[in-house]
């Protein structure tokens, strides 16, 4: 529901048309609500004003059933507002399992897009209609935020951790993109566009755009360069020397037994600390003998390990 008032940025998914609807249900309620206090006031101001012959005589004083009606009613008001918002907020917390997953990494002042396929780009990001998508944050620096007015999402993005949005966009065009959280200098400059295209664009798009390798193919290709084979095997397979690590195939959404007898599942989070800081959590049964890469990666490469161990097996990714 788009009503046509200028500040109000056009919506591109089937979400924005639902927040729109609360916020404008919510503000005419509260007009609702307000308007006769203000216009009562007035009224009475004016009427009762000091020095004006008006009856004073029949002065009311009280009445419980006024009073219970006006907390009663606006409770289950706001409750009924709180329970729709919630349901909204949750469906956004939680991303179909067939979203296609596209990676974002925030630094000052840019944003970087690393697509499945591997096509990268900086500060434009391409995404095809209809398709649900969902972004996994990370910042190489300080904290960020990514705003997508057009499609009403806006999620922080931190160094050390992922965070997640998602959106299915419905209409094609060009959308503004954001950063929300002031980051230094060129805060007001970190931004870029939202090229949403009709499915057989996109693929023109990246078919040009040179995806020439895909995002697990790097990730095998580094895997191998920086000498993880060495110790997990050349196909991740685990090894027994030099030094015993545990094999990566089939590692993905699995839980995994630690070393301090809980369980921790490896999902992205798990994965980007494993390499990163490898003694926050160790794998019950091995030594604590990998060598932090939180000096050597930067977190596009990280992505790109992610990626190769997703595709080693476990929950299916697409
Ligand atoms: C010197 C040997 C060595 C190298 C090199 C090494 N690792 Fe490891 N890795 C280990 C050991 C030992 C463990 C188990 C102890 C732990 O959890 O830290 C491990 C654990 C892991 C885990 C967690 C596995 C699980 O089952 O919980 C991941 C993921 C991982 N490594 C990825 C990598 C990647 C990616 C690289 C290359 C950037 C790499 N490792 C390089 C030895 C190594
Ligand atoms: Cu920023």
């Amino acid at each position: 529901m788009t009503l046509p008032v200028f500040f109000i940025p056009v919506e591109a998914s089937a979400h924005a048309g639902q927040v729109d609807l609360l916020i404008w249900t919510l503000a005419l309620l509260v007009a609702l609500l307000a308007a006769p206090v203000f216009v009562l006031s007035a009224i009475y101001l004016l009427r009762f004003r000091y020095g004006r012959r008006a009856d004073r005589s029949k002065a009311q004083r009280g009445s419980v059933w006024l009073e219970v009606s006006w907390s009663v009613i606006p409770f289950l008001l706001v409750m009924g507002f709180y329970v729709w918002s919630t349901k909204l907020f949750f469906e956004q917390q939680s991303p179909p399992d067939d979203a296609m997953t596209i990676n974002v990494v925030a630094k000052q002042w840019m944003w970087k897009f690393q697509h499945p396929s591997g096509t990268r780009e900086i500060n434009e990001l391409h995404v095809p209609l209809g398709k649900p998508i969902r972004l996994t944050m990370t910042s190489q620096d300080v904290i960020h935020s990514l705003y997508l007015p057009a499609l009403r999402i806006k999620q922080d993005v931190l160094p050390g951790r992922y965070t997640q949005e998602w959106f299915v966009a419905d209409k094609t065009g060009v959308f503004p993109l954001r950063c929300a959280e002031f980051c230094g200098t060129d805060h007001s400059v970190m931004g870029g566009r939202l090229i949403v295209q009709t499915p057989a664009d996109f693929a023109r798009w990246q078919a040009q755009a040179g995806a020439d390798r895909s995002l697990a193919a790097s990730g095998r290709e580094l895997f191998d360069r920086l000498g993880c084979a060495g110790c997990h095997g050349s196909n991740a397979q685990g090894s027994e020397s030099p030094i015993r690590a545990p094999p990566l195939v089939g590692l993905y959404g699995r839980p995994v037994p630690l070393s301090d007898g809980t369980f921790a599942k490896a999902d992205d989070q798990y994965i980007h600390d494993s390499i990163m800081l490898p003694n926050k959590q160790i794998a019950a049964g091995y030594e604590p003998r990998m060598p932090p890469f939180g000096n050597v990666l930067d977190e596009e490469q990280v992505a790109q390990l992610e990626a190769y161990i997703r595709s080693l097996g476990g929950k299916e990714d697409k």
